[in-house]
């Protein structure tokens, strides 16, 4: 089946004015292959959202990175997937590991506050993470959920154990997988310029869509379209993006430079 490609540039907390102005020039003038053929979403700081509202071509979408568990009220920081749609912005990455990890998303569980490190043995983050998941769905988002093992789990052959752990949590939770896009993140991968190897990141992409074959449909695992993030760069992403079940990247620091634009022609 061929699924469209799809591109995201997760900014994370970066950027200045001067910083979009810049990074927004670079987007507008990049040469892409035709949209028709792949999706491309940005996913700047929310503060930035409504400045690249404005003032990103409009064939590039926009995402916010984090969005609430529910409608918005006395949650004071959060932002709501009313407000998202509301300023125009379809997507939401969620999940994010720095949001899991470093952020400790579902501290906590049952009324009883975990300290981080056992909460992240144990993985509970993982209601919260699809709770987001359902309401964003709910109001008419489109999202990007991030998975992804750490590298001892990775050294445990805990990969596929935990991947399934946090899908099925969000399977649980969802009616329709039509405006989910997932993306394999492997924690030792992100930021560090230690990216998978393109058989790593097939073979966990293979087993993400048996997964959801056995578990919610062939018709889902065949649609559903797995991004490879985690240090993906110019110079490494050809090779990945030649994978059967890698349908694009969510890409963090090389968004932020013009090389963002050789990533979008990866496949061509
Ligand atoms: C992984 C990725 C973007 P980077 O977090 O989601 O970031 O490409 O900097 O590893």
């Amino acid at each position: 089946m061929s699924r469209k490609l799809i591109v995201g540039g997760n900014w994370k907390c970066n950027g200045t004015q001067d910083d979009v102005k810049r990074i927004v020039e670079f987007l507008n003038k990049a040469e892409v292959p035709c949209t028709n053929h792949i999706e491309v979403v940005i996913a700047p700081p929310a503060p930035f959202l409504p400045i690249l509202r404005s003032t990103l071509r409009s064939d590039f979408n926009l995402a916010a990175q984090n969005c609430w568990t529910g409608k918005g009220g006395a949650f004071t920081g959060e932002i709501s997937a009313e407000m998202l749609m509301n300023l125009n912005v379809p997507w939401v990455i969620l999940g994010h590991s720095e949001r899991r990890t470093l952020l400790g998303e579902s501290d906590e569980v049952n009324g009883r506050v975990f300290p981080q490190q056992v909460l992240l043995s144990m993985h509970l983050w993982c209601p919260m993470v699809a709770e987001k998941v359902a309401y964003a769905l709910s109001q008419g988002m489109k999202v990007i959920l991030c998975c992804g093992e750490t590298l001892e789990q990775r050294e445990k052959n805990e990969t596929t154990m935990v991947v399934a752990r946090q899908i099925k949590a969000v399977a649980d939770k969802i009616q329709s997988w039509n405006n989910v896009v997932i993306a394999y993140e492997p924690i030792w991968a992100i930021g560090t310029g230690k990216v998978a190897t393109p058989q790593q990141a097939q073979e966990v992409h293979a087993n993400i869509r048996a997964w959801l074959s056995q578990n919610v449909g062939e018709a889902v695992a065949q649609a559903v379209r797995i991004q490879y993030g985690g240090s993906v760069t110019a110079a490494n992403c050809k090779e990945i993006g030649s994978q059967p079940d890698v349908d694009g990247f969510l890409v963090g620091g090389a968004s932020l430079k013009p090389e963002f634009a050789d990533i979008l022609n990866a496949r061509i």
